[in-house]
């Protein structure tokens, strides 16, 4: 299991089977995002398309297997018994899911390294205090801008909404929400350490993927 850095930030790709363009397998397209540059993956099913367990278990191991190949963190979204069954490095979680000190006691007493954790932050009232936050590697804000990757996603931040949380914290920063090739240009000079991202990967054709990966990291 790897250890948190923050330079696992830079190009950061949020993937469940929902996210990609109908017939791709996941696994080919996280091995080929992951041969393209991505920094790391977060596996994250949603909505009405999600599988059953056992296929999420066996998608979950798949990515363990391809993420470990190119030595990149596996970050499992909300689902901690998953994250200790496939062995991921670290759990994203939001809000309204498990809490911060139920989550490090429950990875503490059944593991021997636990994976290190990520909270969604998108306004100043959300952020924990001192204590908690120390458990957290990073903190992930937004919606940045627009998005139509996420059912249930907050208010749009935008901008003036990141500098918030960028003032009230000294975790590292991952930018979500509608980053793309196009509007990262309005991030580069914000100290954050990397973006999140779905469809700007997910929906892109796959022999661009270098080049855009290597656009939405140019900066950081
Ligand atoms: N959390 C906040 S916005 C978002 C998540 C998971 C969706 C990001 O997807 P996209 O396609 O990069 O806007
Ligand atoms: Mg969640």
């Amino acid at each position: 299991m790897l250890k948190f850095e923050t330079n696992m930030l830079q190009c950061y790709l949020v993937v469940g089977r929902q996210d990609l363009k109908p017939g791709t397998d996941i696994l080919e397209f996280v091995a080929t995002a992951l041969a393209s540059g991505v920094t790391a993956v977060q596996y994250r099913e949603k909505g009405l398309m999600a599988p059953n367990d056992t296929t999420k278990q066996a998608i979950a191991l798949g990515l363990r297997r391809v993420t470990k190949q190119y030595n990149v963190p596996l970050i499992i979204d909300d689902d901690w018994q998953l994250a200790l069954q496939c062995q991921a490095d670290g759990i994203h979680i939001g809000q309204s899911d498990v809490k911060v000190t139920e989550l490090v006691n429950i990875l503490t007493q059944r593991s021997l390294r636990p994976p290190f954790i990520g909270l969604s932050v998108s306004t100043p009232e959300q952020m924990p205090n001192a204590t908690i936050a120390s458990h957290l590697s990073y903190i992930g804000s937004g919606p940045i801008f627009a998005t139509n990757s996420k059912q249930d996603a907050d208010p749009v931040i935008g901008i003036a909404g990141l500098r918030k949380i960028i003032a009230i914290t000294n975790l590292p920063i991952v930018a979500i929400g509608g980053i793309d090739y196009n509007n990262i240009q309005y991030l580069k000079n914000l100290p954050i350490s990397g973006v999140a991202i779905i469809s700007a990967l997910t929906k892109a054709p796959i022999n661009k993927l270098p080049t855009i990966v290597q656009q939405l990291k140019f900066n950081f």
